[in-house]
């Protein structure tokens, strides 16, 4: 069966085609290409709905769009929402990330908590939608490291690593990150209720 993927970012093209080929190879994930919706909502949840009906209304077929972010717990959850766009209009991830670590510099806080969040959202053409959610919890570095992944990764250090060899995401391998991110832990909630497409 076919899904499209209503999103324009391709790096998440790319790990869910990875996630989907190792969990779901019976499921062909086609890319979107089409009009791109005001993102103006205040939830993940929200978001994602946003787009995958945005999708599926212009393609005919069901279609899956994930809304995610990094959230800091010292700063109440923020980025969030926002994570995409914290340092301005364009989308910068070094200038995100940069902002970040100043932001948090000013703030004693030595655990730094803070986990990844990706809301994926199911459209079907009937109207009907699930909404499912996958959090990664880790703690933010004091600086960048690695070239992997993208957005945030040089910076996040997600929790169960052996101590002394902790990594960030930007310096795991992609099958590293796609079989563990708050990306696959979504798609796995959303896996079994794929069975009926
Ligand atoms: P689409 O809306 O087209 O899907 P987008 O990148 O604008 O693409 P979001 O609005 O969901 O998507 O923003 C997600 C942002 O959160 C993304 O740009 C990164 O800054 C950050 N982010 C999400 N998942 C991430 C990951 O796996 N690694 C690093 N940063 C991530």
């Amino acid at each position: 069966s076919r899904i499209v993927l209503a999103t324009h970012n391709p790096h998440k093209v790319e790990e869910f085609a990875a996630i989907v080929a190792a969990t779901r190879p019976d499921i062909e994930v086609v890319g979107y290409d089409g009009p791109e919706p005001v993102e103006d909502g205040t939830t993940f949840a929200d978001n994602a709905l946003i787009k995958a009906r945005a999708a599926c209304a212009h393609t005919g077929l069901p279609a899956l769009a994930d809304d995610s972010g990094i959230c800091v717990d010292v700063l109440g959850g923020a980025p969030g929402v926002f994570s995409a766009y914290w340092a301005g209009h364009r989308k910068d991830a070094r200038a995100n990330l940069d902002l970040l670590l100043d932001q948090l510099a000013d703030i004693a806080d030595p655990h730094r908590s803070a986990q990844f969040v990706s809301t994926i959202a199911l459209v079907r053409p009937d109207g009907t939608h699930t909404v499912v959610e996958g959090t990664w919890p880790g703690r933010l570095a004091r600086e960048a490291s690695g070239g992997g992944g993208f957005g945030y990764d040089p910076i996040f250090i997600p929790n169960g690593q052996p101590a002394g060899a902790e990594r960030t995401v930007g310096e795991w391998s992609a099958d590293e990150k796609n079989a563990d991110s708050h990306r696959a832990r979504a798609f796995t909630a959303l896996a079994p209720l794929l069975e009926a497409l």
